[in-house]
Order: C-alpha cells, then structure tokens, then sequence
C-alpha cells in the first residue's frame, strides 16, 4: 500500500440517528473519496475506550465514550491521494464554531463533542484504525 493513501472516517451516533449518513457519504465520494470498506456497527463502551485511548487522560474521556457508544455508527476506509489530509480538510476543525463553511462539521456537528464526523489523524492511525474496524475481507482496494 502507498504510504498516505488511506483513512478511517466513522459518521458518529448523532449523525446517524438523525439521518445524515447517506448525505455525508455522498458529499464524501463526491469529494473524490473511494468507499473501499463499510459498515454500521455500535461500539461497547469497552471498544469505544480501546479506539479512543490516546485520549484516555483528558478531561473529555467519560463524555466522548458515553456518546460514542450510545448508538450506531457508520465506519468507512476511504481511499484517496493524500487522503488524511484532505479528509481532515473536507470534515473541518474538531469544534463546528471554527469549521470553515462548507465543511461536513459546519454543516453536520452539535458542538466538540458531538461533532457528526471521525478522521484519522495520522497515516500510521489510519492504518490501526481500518484494523480495528475491518478485517481483510472487509476491504476491498
Ligand atoms: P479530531 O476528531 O478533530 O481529530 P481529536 O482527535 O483531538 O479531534 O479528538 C477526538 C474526539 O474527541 C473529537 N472528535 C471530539 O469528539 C472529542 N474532543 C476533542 N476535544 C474535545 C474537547 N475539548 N471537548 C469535548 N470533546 C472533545
């Protein structure tokens, strides 16, 4: 695999539950993103800590886990050039008050932490995080 080829993106349960999965996807691919894997999953509270451990310290941690393992959420390995930071461009700052206009954050996100939209935020974290959610079956490149 080309190094910066591939990144992990959820759609997060606020997001999912109130019908924007299909139009955040579609804004995605027509960002010239590749769908190479897919599916709807909801993570045990115990999984949401393992895929969030860097975070384990900050103050945030008990708010962020509760959210994210409270409903469905839409995981997807997208596949592009330079795909971590362009991904990371499309979705926007990690508080929607400073996502620029356009961005699936400033559209889609409530507030830091219910902010509609995950993106790697490395190569090295992208490639941990499509393991975590797909197996090689799962992935279609
Ligand atoms: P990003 O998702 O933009 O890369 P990170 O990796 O710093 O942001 O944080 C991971 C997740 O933790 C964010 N998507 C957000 O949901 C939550 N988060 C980060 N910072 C805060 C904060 N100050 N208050 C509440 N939630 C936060």
């Amino acid at each position: 695999m080309t190094k910066g080829n591939i990144t992990l993106t959820m759609i997060k349960p606020v997001a999912v539950k109130e019908h924007h999965a299909g139009d955040i996807l579609s804004q995605i691919e027509h960002a010239g993103f590749h769908i190479i894997a897919l599916k709807m999953t909801q993570l045990p509270k115990e999984k949401a800590e393992i895929f969030y451990d860097v975070h384990k310290d900050k103050p945030f941690f008990g708010e962020l886990i509760n959210f994210m393992s409270s409903g469905p959420v839409v995981a997807a390995l997208l596949e592009k050039e330079n795909a971590v930071e362009d991904f990371r461009k499309l979705i926007g700052s990690t508080d929607p008050k400073e996502a620029d206009e356009g961005t699936i954050r400033k559209k889609y996100a409530k507030d830091k932490t219910h902010n509609a939209i995950h993106g790697s935020d490395s190569d090295e974290n992208a490639l941990r995080e499509s393991r975590f959610f797909f197996s090689e079956m799962e992935q279609f490149r």
